[in-house]
């Protein structure tokens, strides 16, 4: 099978967005960007997978529980939803995180899709080698994704140009870590100068 790349897009739901519970500053910002990458993805027939944050209404991972976070993403509320301005192909393989209340759900590959198969498994039964990550959180779930991609021995590529971060300095460190672990952060150009 040949090198097969896949778009992987972390996250771009409304509570992620400004006006929703858990905003990350300037989230719409990089929607357009990640319709670009997207029209890309469609044009060349490759996969793209958007993953989401499924929150039960009461699990360890929101404050009201003692974990760390306001209420976001409870699966099948408005918030959960994907970001109206995101053009996701109709095709898209979604998969769900987070699902239950014992879980964080920060890594994409925790997450499984409606049947019940996880990312890895999609990503290889696809035959993809090579995976570019964009969405959010720079400092959460991508950083999170991206370091999973590394360990599942994938080739990974963090989309500089269409993520956003929750703060700046956990960001930077994020990207450092990222690229310390041999994950290159890239903008468009450069990207199509990597896929020809
Ligand atoms: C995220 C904080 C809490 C993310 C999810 O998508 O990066 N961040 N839950």
């Amino acid at each position: 099978m040949k090198k097969q790349r896949a778009l992987l897009i972390i996250d771009m739901q409304i509570d992620f967005c400004p006006g929703g519970s858990l905003p990350v500053p300037k989230a719409d910002l990089i929607i357009k960007p990640l319709n670009r990458y997207i029209a890309f993805f469609k044009s060349k027939k490759w996969p793209v997978v958007a993953s989401r944050d499924w929150h039960p209404p009461i699990t360890k991972h929101f404050k009201s529980s003692g974990g760390l976070w306001p209420e976001h993403c409870v699966a099948r509320s408005k918030g959960a939803q994907f970001h109206p301005k995101l053009k996701l192909p109709s095709n898209v393989k979604i998969v769900s995180k987070g699902t239950t209340p014992i879980e964080d759900g920060y890594s994409a590959f925790d997450s499984r899709d409606q049947n019940k198969k996880k990312l890895s498994r999609l990503l290889k039964s696809l035959g993809v080698k090579e995976i570019f990550i964009g969405g959010l959180a720079t400092d959460y779930c991508i950083r999170a994704t991206a370091l999973s991609a590394m360990k599942e021995n994938f080739t990974v590529y963090f989309l500089k140009d269409a993520s956003k971060g929750i703060s700046a300095k956990t960001s930077q460190d994020a990207i450092k870590l990222m690229k310390e672990k041999g994950i290159e952060p890239i903008d468009f150009t450069k990207f199509r100068k990597i896929t020809g």
